[in-house]
């Protein structure tokens, strides 16, 4: 991430009036940059055009138009909040983090947790991620850590059946927020999909409406490539929003305006490392701040 505000705080320093070179170095940075090409002709060309008709060369006045244009791209749709998540108006609220394996579903899931637990939210674990080794250990580590509730059964057991329990158990206990891990990878993509499938149809079939937040967990330093994973995913389970990880690594932070361009998948949280606190709300005003200042 850093990479990027880097790169293009050195565009603007270097360039008090905007000519061919100037917008070349925009392009080459933000592709660069993982944004992509399709997003950062998208970018550049209403800018270019509005400061050729305006016949406007100034650094800081483009640098205006290009902030405005990737607010728009982050933020078109702010009058319905969609950057903000979705608690339901009755517990409980369901929320389920799915992707491929390793981009960070389960210490996800244990940093939501400490965030909603810290506003005096209670908060119930389902681990239906049952197919991966030790899946299990990983997320009861966090439930313990943080002192909250977890279902889970038997290792290879069906996901459905555990989403259905933690269901059963969260209107029980009158549970605000139920985080649903699931697994990043089965014996097939296909296989995968599929579950995900059936975990929807349960919790539909439990509370007769879908999760509030179907959030796609992708790792910021995946590239361009988290597209494609994303669009797979869209199609087959219906995305709400997306979480961007390890954008403290070598992450180049682009992908979320290619994201948001092409899918219109809005993005709800970053996370920036390890630790339990390591999580934001995305805020695509302090996003398209930052690459300005
Ligand atoms: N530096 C850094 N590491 C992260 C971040 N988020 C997750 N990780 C690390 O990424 C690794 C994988 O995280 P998990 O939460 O286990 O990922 P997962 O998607 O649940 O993985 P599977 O269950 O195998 O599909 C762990 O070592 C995490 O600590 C982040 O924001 N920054
Ligand atoms: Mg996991």
């Amino acid at each position: 991430m850093q990479r990027l505000l880097k790169n293009l705080n050195l565009i603007w320093n270097k360039f008090k009036k905007s000519n061919d070179s100037f917008w070349d170095e925009v392009e080459e940075q933000l592709i660069l940059n993982d944004v992509g090409a399709s997003t950062a002709n998208d970018i550049i060309v209403g800018a270019r055009e509005h400061s050729f008709k305006e016949n406007i060369n100034d650094i800081e006045i483009i640098k205006e138009f290009l902030k405005e244009k990737i607010l728009k791209i982050l933020d078109n749709d702010s009058s319905s909040g969609s950057s903000i998540v979705k608690f339901s108006n009755e517990i409980p609220t369901i929320w389920m983090m799915v992707g491929v394996n390793g981009v960070g579903k389960t210490s996800t899931i244990a940093k939501i947790a400490n965030l909603f637990k810290n506003q005096s939210k209670s908060i119930l674990l389902t681990a239906a991620d049952t197919y991966r080794a030790a899946a299990f250990e990983q997320i009861d580590y966090y439930a313990k850590l943080l002192n909250i509730e977890i279902v889970h059964h038997q290792r290879y057991s069906d996901p459905g059946a555990v989403v259905y329990d933690s269901i059963e158990k969260a209107i029980a206990k009158k549970i605000d927020l139920v985080l649903i891990d699931t697994a990043g990878r089965m014996h097939t993509s296909y296989n995968l999909m599929e579950e995900l499938k059936k975990i929807k149809k349960v919790i539909y079939k439990k509370l007769c409406r879908e999760a509030d937040e179907i959030l796609m967990v992708i790792d910021s330093t995946t590239g361009q490539n988290a597209k494609i994973q994303t669009a797979t995913f869209n199609e087959a389970v219906g995305l709400t929003g997306i979480v961007l990880t390890k954008t403290d690594g070598t992450s180049k932070g682009g992908i979320i305006l290619t994201i948001k361009n092409e899918l219109n998948i809005p993005i709800k949280f970053i996370t920036n490392g390890e630790k339990i606190n390591n999580i934001d709300f995305f805020s695509p005003v302090k996003f398209t701040e930052m690459l300005f200042t």
